[in-house]
């Protein structure tokens, strides 16, 4: 009779449709797949999974999904997509170049604010002094936007150069990471690739390679994949794709005030408890949108306006499922 296999507890650290890559807390990795017919791992779980009898190859099985802490995904019409489990904070890298699209970045923050993970915003190539100038402009709602009204805690929006200033602003994102999983998120070209190298030497490479093996040579930013900065691995970067088609088709329209603080602050003082801030009267919301700038009365960018507007319209037509 064969041994009975024991169930080790692993970190999915890179998950591949019928695959997904396990680390043990001895740090070895092993390739792994669901027992069920479809993977439902994502990168952050917590699993347990055995390896396979004696002569029957290489490759593990997860045997159970533990309890996550929290969920963060994006949903369009067509799929819900996961992005990662078990994280920290959400790191929102944007730049002065290319220029970022606004509702991309509430999209993220709101995906946030919903799965009740803490965003950070960094604003990178702060050496484009011009453009880095603009840019920094277009995030004063953000740097101004009062996320716990008692605590009167902000979005934290760090300026970063990471090709000029790489040391320094090293030592500074590592205050804001150290200790903690934490997922970056941020449109092609912002320096998502920049900052895993800097802050991981070597850890893109080595991922690619596996991720080479099993997604038949595609190129690695498809797939998400978990970082450990540092030989205690205490420290973690989860980098993902997919930040272009941010779909929030997991929330309802009445959720969006809640997870826009700036829209929030105002929502529980409108006349009818269903308001929808788009133009009711007694609406408490609608006299705090700022036309021009923003000042201690005006606490809403007329572009977060709209862009709750826009998101509102979408999310009540979308056909659920
Ligand atoms: N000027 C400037 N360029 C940068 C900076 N950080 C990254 N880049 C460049 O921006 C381009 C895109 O960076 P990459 O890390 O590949 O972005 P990703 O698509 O988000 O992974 C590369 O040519 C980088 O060298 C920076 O602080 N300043
Ligand atoms: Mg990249
Ligand atoms: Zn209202």
């Amino acid at each position: 009779m064969a041994e009975p296999r024991t169930l080790r507890e692993g970190l999915v650290v890179s998950s591949h449709g019928r695959h997904s890559v396990i680390e043990t807390t001895d740090g070895s990795r092993h390739i792994c797949h669901p027992r069920g017919k479809k993977n439902q791992t994502v990168v952050g779980d917590r699993v347990q999974w055995q390896l396979p009898p004696a002569g029957q190859g290489e490759e593990g099985s997860i045997e159970k999904l533990l309890p996550r802490r929290n969920l963060f995904y994006r949903q369009d019409e067509v799929r819900t997509k996961s992005f990662a489990a078990n994280i920290d904070q959400v790191l929102i890298l944007i730049a002065a170049e290319p220029v970022f699209s606004e509702s991309q970045l509430a999209r993220a923050l709101i995906a946030a604010e919903a799965a009740h993970i803490k965003p950070l915003i960094a604003l990178n190539k702060s050496d484009l002094s011009q453009a880095f100038a603009q840019a920094w402009q277009r995030l004063g709602p953000y740097r101004e936007m009062c996320l716990d009204q008692s605590t009167e805690a902000h979005y934290e929006v760090l300026p970063l150069s990471l090709t000029r200033d790489g040391e320094a602003d090293k030592a500074l994102l590592m205050q804001h990471l150290k200790g903690k999983a934490t997922l970056v998120l941020g449109p092609s070209g912002s320096g998502k690739s920049t900052l895993i190298n800097l802050l991981i030497p070597g850890a893109a490479a080595a991922t690619g390679e596996i991720s080479q093996a099993l997604n038949s040579g595609k190129h690695t930013t498809t797939t998400t994949s978990w970082y450990w900065v540092g030989e205690e691995r205490q420290t973690a970067l989860i980098d993902s794709p997919g930040f272009q088609e941010f779909g929030l088709r997991h929330l309802q329209p009445a959720d969006l005030a809640r997870c826009m603080p700036d829209i929030g602050a105002h929502a529980q003082d409108c006349k009818f408890y269903n308001c929808t801030h788009l133009h009711e009267p007694g609406c408490a919301v609608m006299p705090h949108v700022a036309v021009e700038g923003l000042d201690a009365q005006h606490t809403i960018s007329a572009h977060r306006y709209r862009i709750y507007g826009e998101l509102f319209d979408e999310l009540s037509q979308s056909p659920r499922y």
